[in-house]
């Protein structure tokens, strides 16, 4: 006889990778928890579940970083990379696969991948010359372009030509519409499919996806000279993880793939376009769902290293507990909708929600249990707010297949708070003298309710959810089939003996940081990063002088070095990063301020003694000095 294994129904979610130049804050925290969360939620109603996170590791931004960080970019990636993956234990994340893209085996599929691309007539050379974003790495078209600012991220465009190889979106334009208009969710919200339908209506172009002027990432197969660049590298994890190759798809990949990919909104377009685009080349399945989600700000104010009001999770949770904020993120926001954090609010839904709404009404009832029956559970079939209960459960999983992580969650609190006022109303005091019987029910009635709440509450808050499970006397995992006995209120069984109580979420306090604080806290950031404090004698060792610049001219295969021939207290030579800000030839013959000590560095194979001075993060002003000042004068 033949038997069949019943397989199970899988289902794979994704957050993007995250850019390793930065360390992780709230944001990343957030889409990780998002996708911990249906990762969860799955797993409970007894899918097989598959979910990847993992950072993104190439590029020429990277590159900068590592270069500012005074690392090779090897050494850079890899401590970076350690920072997103130790965050996960912390916040609770149970991942099953962490990928780079610098993984050896990320590598060669990317590369077989160009080459499959390659092949089938999707790539082909070409020349460009455009708007671009060096933060997003990619080029804009002039109708999307407001005032010379990305329309993604808003920084300041500038002007890139060389040679490149295009992958062919407009290619997939018509198909790609047809393919949303059929499929209703693919991507979510439906403000942000349209926002996305708007966009692609109007036309897509070629995408270049390769550069000749660095070396940090994927070699094409095809053409030495050409690296990766970007997307399609970032891209590919999702099905590299899986094992995947244009040669053998692989046996994970076949059982897991389509994804749900959980993204920021403000990396909607390269998952909603550029993705399917290539998966369409590649003749892969498209995802299942993109979930857009919004942007968190702090304070009303958005997260930047200017500010210093970088939130960092890890703070938070060594201070609140781990699912306080786990809870508050996805409770305090629709999912899908933009927020702002605030502490004072997360402290407010401690002690309101969790700590008032669940952790008193376990307490509350626990001391029932004790007081009125020795510490067992009794067992009556009669179910208080059966209805209720159904209806919750029937409307938590409506919600989660919409992701309306807030709802599901508001549902539960509801029942919470209808079993706090049964409790009330009933008034077990009197009835532990009236009529035992009923109280028996009651407290039969409450143990179910809280295995079924710690149940749905435990994608969202999973540490508490089986404390309140231990608390109640349950000794069994926390799976599809736990929830099911839940479900059929099976799972207390009778005279269960309680566990040893535990307050849940103890009482805390906010107290506004004063002015003085937050400035301290600003400055710690800053000697952290760039604006340490020097010493006025370590002042006076920088010397600082005027020159004359006698030469100027582009570095070969440089976006952004010129080379310029200067004369301060001697002739030298200085690499500078200002192309396309300045043109050589209108430098020649100007005045400025360079730092005249610094240390000889390489850049580019050229020796270049000292710095110019330049002012403005975004756009580079040099310091001019008037003409009648000679050079090498020392500037005090
Ligand atoms: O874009 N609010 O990486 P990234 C909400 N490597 N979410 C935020 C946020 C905020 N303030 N800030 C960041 C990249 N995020 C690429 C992705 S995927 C193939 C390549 C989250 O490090 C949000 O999910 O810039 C956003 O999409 C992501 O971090 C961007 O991470």
């Amino acid at each position: 006889m033949v038997v069949l294994k019943k397989t199970k129904k899988t289902y794979y979610v994704t957050t993007p990778i995250y850019y390793v130049n930065d360390k992780p804050h709230l944001g990343h925290a957030y889409t990780s928890l998002a996708s911990d969360v249906l990762a969860r939620y799955h797993k409970l109603i007894g899918l097989d579940v598959f979910f990847l996170t993992g950072t993104d590791e190439h590029g020429q931004k990277i590159e900068e970083a590592a270069r500012v960080a005074g690392k090779n970019p090897r050494e850079f990636v890899d401590e970076m990379s350690k920072a997103f993956r130790e965050i996960l234990p912390k916040l609770n994340i149970e991942n099953n696969y962490f990928i780079r893209t610098t993984d050896k085996k990320h590598e060669k599929t990317v590369a077989e991948i160009y080459q499959k691309l390659f092949e089938k007539g999707d790539l082909y050379k070409g020349k460009y010359r455009g708007k671009y974003c060096v933060s997003c790495e990619s080029f804009y078209t002039e109708a999307q372009i407001e005032n010379n600012r990305c329309p993604a991220c808003g920084k300041e465009l500038r002007i890139v030509e060389e040679e490149t190889y295009f992958f062919r979106l407009s290619k997939y334009q018509n198909k790609l519409l047809k393919y949303i208009r059929e499929h209703p969710d693919f991507i979510l919200p439906v403000e942000k499919k349209n926002e996305v339908v708007a966009f692609v209506k109007q036309g897509l172009q070629d995408l270049s996806v390769s550069r000749a002027s660095f070396d940090w990432g994927v070699r094409l197969p095809f053409d030495r000279k050409h690296i990766s660049y970007v997307w399609i590298d970032a891209l590919s994890n999702y099905i590299t993880a899986l094992d995947y190759s244009p040669k053998h798809p692989g046996k994970k990949f076949r059982k897991y793939w389509p994804a749900v990919h959980v993204v920021g909104k403000d990396i909607l377009r390269f998952h909603a376009i550029y993705w399917p685009a290539i998966l369409f080349a590649l003749g892969i399945k498209l995802p299942k769902t993109i979930f857009a989600h919004g942007w968190w700000t702090v304070d009303g104010e958005k997260m930047s290293k200017s500010k210093g009001n970088f939130v960092r999770p890890i703070q938070l949770t060594e201070r609140y507990g781990v699912d306080a904020l786990r809870y508050f993120l996805f409770r305090e926001v629709p999912f899908g909708n933009d927020g702002d954090f605030s502490e004072k609010g997360l402290v407010r839904r401690i002690n309101n929600e969790l700590g008032n709404e669940l952790g008193n009404l376990l307490q509350r009832y626990l001391t029932m249990v004790e007081k009125y029956s020795n510490s067992r559970i009794p067992k009556i079939s009669k179910q208080y707010l059966k209805k209720e209960i159904q209806k919750t459960i029937k409307d938590y999983e409506k919600a989660f297949s919409r992701y309306a992580l807030h709802e599901a969650l508001g549902v539960v609190f509801k029942l919470l708070a209808k079993t706090n006022k049964l409790i009330n109303d009933k008034k077990p005091w009197e009835l532990a003298k009236k009529n035992p019987k009923k109280l028996e029910v009651l407290l039969s009635s409450v143990a179910n309710i809280l295995s079924v709440v710690s149940f749905l509450l435990f994608p969202f808050i999973p540490s508490s959810s089986e404390k309140i499970l231990r608390q109640l006397g349950y000794k069994g995992k926390t799976d599809d089939k736990g929830f099911e006995l839940a479900k059929k209120f099976k799972l207390v069984k009778k005279n269960q003996k309680i566990g040893r109580k535990e307050i849940l979420f103890p009482r805390v306090e906010f107290r506004e940081k004063t002015k003085k604080e937050k400035e301290g806290e600003i400055l710690k950031t800053n000697l952290k990063t760039n604006l340490n404090l020097i010493s006025f004698e370590d002042f006076q060792k920088i010397d600082l002088r005027v020159a004359k610049v006698i030469s100027a001219e582009r570095v070969a295969n440089s976006e952004k070095l010129i080379r310029l021939g200067i004369k301060a207290d001697r002739k030298r030579t200085i690499v500078a990063g200002i192309y396309p800000y300045y043109r050589p030839e209108e430098l020649v013959g100007k005045n400025i301020v360079i730092v005249a000590n610094l240390e000889p560095r390489m850049v580019r194979g050229i020796k270049s003694e000292g710095m110019l001075l330049a002012a403005g993060e975004k756009i580079p002003k040099l310091v001019f000095v008037d003409k009648n000042v000679k050079e090498g004068e020392i500037v005090r």
